[in-house]
């Protein structure tokens, strides 16, 4: 049976280099003439991406599970494509995806939190899922309208400090790009992290990732190329195709 092509999504907070890796690890995988498609989420082109780009840029307002669902469904717009090229061999590449959509929808139910506790890249330092699951706007709910869409077969979290984002030029305009929303979107992302078996940065040989979602943790803060090369450890594994089939967020 022919492999299928690898899934991999670039996750990460604000200005943690999302859209520099994800075209640099394009741009390789494409001279090398592997067949690759590059998606960014929210896709701000279609009928949903209009309305989630005017909510962002505080155009307009919606309700937080209106916008919750909106990002959902902008993914399950992209859902059918990613499938049939996933099937006939392309490799996707995906900055952001579902896990952004929890980690931000989730964030605004979580009590403020205090930078000393939240600002480091410490995996440890916070226990967030109980003020989660019993916020109104809860995880279990932010997740349930992702279930389904295609699984990647690699997460790759771009990990970066406060410090070194707002080093890397602040915080933009946009409704999310705020110091204390950040440090909460962080606390989210952390308790999503737990749900998958952990993988080091250079456990790479093939089948190793095969078998189900995996997430990797990858200092952010290290120059562009070293940043790019820990990735490339990460998924050169992938590259050839996978011979599992494509599992189902949550399903
Ligand atoms: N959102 C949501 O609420 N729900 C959802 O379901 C989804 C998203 C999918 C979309 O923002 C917003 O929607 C986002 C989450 C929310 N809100 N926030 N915050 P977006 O996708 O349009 O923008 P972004 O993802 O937030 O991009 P970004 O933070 O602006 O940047 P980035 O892609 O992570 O980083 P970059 O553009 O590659 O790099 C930023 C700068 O740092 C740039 O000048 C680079 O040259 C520099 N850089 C990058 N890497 C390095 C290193 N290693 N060293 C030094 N400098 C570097």
């Amino acid at each position: 049976m022919p492999k299928r092509g690898a899934f991999i999504v670039v996750e990460g907070l604000d200005r943690s280099g999302k859209t520099t890796q994800t075209s640099r690890l394009y741009d390789r995988l494409s001279q090398s003439g592997t067949p690759v498609k590059l998606y960014k989420f929210p896709d701000r082109t279609t009928a949903t991406g209009k309305m989630i780009d005017s909510y962002l840029r505080s155009q307009s307002e919606l309700d937080d599970r209106a916008i919750h669902l909106l990002f959902s469904a902008n993914r399950w717009e992209a859902a059918c494509s990613m499938i049939k090229e996933l099937e006939t061999g392309t490799t996707i590449i995906c900055d952001r995806y579902a896990f952004s959509g929890i980690a931000f929808s989730a964030a605004k139910a979580l009590p403020p939190p205090s930078s000393s506790s939240l600002s480091s890249p410490d995996t440890n330092s916070t226990n967030p899922s109980k003020s989660i699951s019993t916020s109104t706007l809860s995880y279990e709910w932010c997740r349930a309208p992702d279930t389904g869409l295609p699984a990647p077969d690699l997460v790759i979290f771009l990990d970066v400090s406060e410090a070194v984002a707002q080093a890397r030029g602040g915080y933009g305009q946009e409704r999310y790009e705020k110091a204390d929303m950040q440090r909460r979107v962080r606390a989210v992302f952390q308790r999503i992290a737990i749900e998958f078996p952990p993988v080091d940065v250079g456990r790479r040989a093939q089948g190793e990732l095969e078998g189900g979602l995996r997430w990797i943790n990858i200092d952010a803060g290290q120059d562009m190329d070293k940043v790019g090369a820990d990735i490339w450890n990460c998924v050169e594994a992938l590259v050839g195709g996978v011979g599992t089939p494509l599992g189902r967020l949550w399903s």
